[in-house]
């Protein structure tokens, strides 16, 4: 996400941007945030700092995917307290949202802490679920200005595509990018139904950038059990199964060789339908228009084999 913004911000005249990456400053450490910070200075900030992976990542690294996070974001929010930022929006994940709501119903902001996520990635979600407890939490101490957003599943350039770490599309665009070379069957973990949201990262910066601009902790579109947090997503009639998009990547890279469902593998969370009526309400009758997945995928295969050499694999 971070990429999808520095490669917008160049049409975006009206703030300068600083991107702090884990070279530039290590976050889990407050001292070193708190001086980074200060020679900063800035006015606002987008919390994108973050552990992430995939499902199997998520359940094989539970202490780091726990433990890096919550303090990422401790220091984040106390040093921007303590340099008075006048806004900070943070990045939460509808993966956080409580499993069994997701198994019968569409899940919306008010939700978010009513039950246990999904076991495999309970850790990663309570650590984000903590983020969007400590944001409230300066917003009633101290009337501070802190929100969260809440994206479906993220893909797009500059992703990560290591095959075990990375997320679901990521990882399938370089194992079949190598199955094609190797003229070898693609192979699929799990059994492809599990169905998903997928929002293009060049959309969620626009939206992050509208987000900073329109929604605030007093926005009139708060409802009971829902301030200070916005679900940012594609319509829940444009969820699609995980054996879709492999179709849709197969045709990206020019791959026709078999397809392999190993479902011995884990297949996750079935689905994890998001409710964006909030967000459609608070943006109005203009309507965000959406990259349809198909031009996003084509566009991130471009780019992965484009920039193979450098991609994080
Ligand atoms: O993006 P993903 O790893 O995570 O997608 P989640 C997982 C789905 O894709 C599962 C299937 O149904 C997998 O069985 N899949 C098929 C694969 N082949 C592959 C593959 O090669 N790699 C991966 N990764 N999946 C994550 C959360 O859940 O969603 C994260 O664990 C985060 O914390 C992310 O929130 C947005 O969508 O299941």
């Amino acid at each position: 996400m971070g990429s999808a913004l520095r490669d917008m911000c160049g049409a975006e005249l009206k703030y300068r941007f600083v991107f702090v990456s884990s070279r530039d400053c290590d976050l889990t450490d407050y001292a070193a945030t708190l001086r980074y910070f200060n020679i900063v200075a800035p006015d606002a900030v987008i919390h994108l700092a973050a552990a992430v992976g995939g499902l199997f990542k998520n359940m094989r690294c539970k202490v780091d995917m726990f433990e890096t996070n919550v303090r990422i974001n401790m220091n984040v929010l106390r040093v921007c307290h303590e340099l008075g930022v006048s806004k900070v929006v943070s990045c939460l994940s509808t993966c956080i949202f409580p499993d069994d709501k997701t198994k019968t119903e569409k899940i919306n902001e008010a939700m978010l802490h009513a039950g246990p996520p999904h076991s495999s990635n309970d850790a990663y979600a309570y650590a984000k679920r903590m983020l969007e407890v400590q944001s409230r939490c300066y917003r009633e101490q101290y009337g501070h200005n802190f929100v969260c957003v809440i994206p479906t599943n993220i893909y797009g350039p500059h992703d990560n595509f290591h095959l075990d770490d990375a997320h679901v599309i990521p990882a399938l665009i370089h194992k079949c990018c190598l199955a094609k070379q190797q003229g070898v069957p693609l192979v699929v973990a799990g059994s492809g139904a599990p169905l998903r949201q997928f929002i293009y990262s060049r959309d969620l910066a626009l939206l992050l950038i509208w987000t900073l601009e329109h929604y605030d902790a007093t926005s009139s579109a708060d409802g009971d059990g829902d301030a200070g947090i916005l679900i940012l997503s594609v319509d829940p009639a444009d969820e699609i199964s995980i054996r879709q998009v492999v179709q849709h990547i197969a045709e990206a890279v020019g791959f026709d060789n078999d397809i392999i469902y190993d479902t011995s593998q884990a297949d996750g969370q079935f689905k994890k339908t998001a409710d964006n009526s909030k967000f459609k309400r608070l943006y109005g009758s203009s309507r965000f228009t959406f990259t349809p997945i198909r031009h996003g995928l084509r566009e991130t295969v471009q780019w992965f084999v484009q920039n193979y050499q450098d991609a994080r694999k």
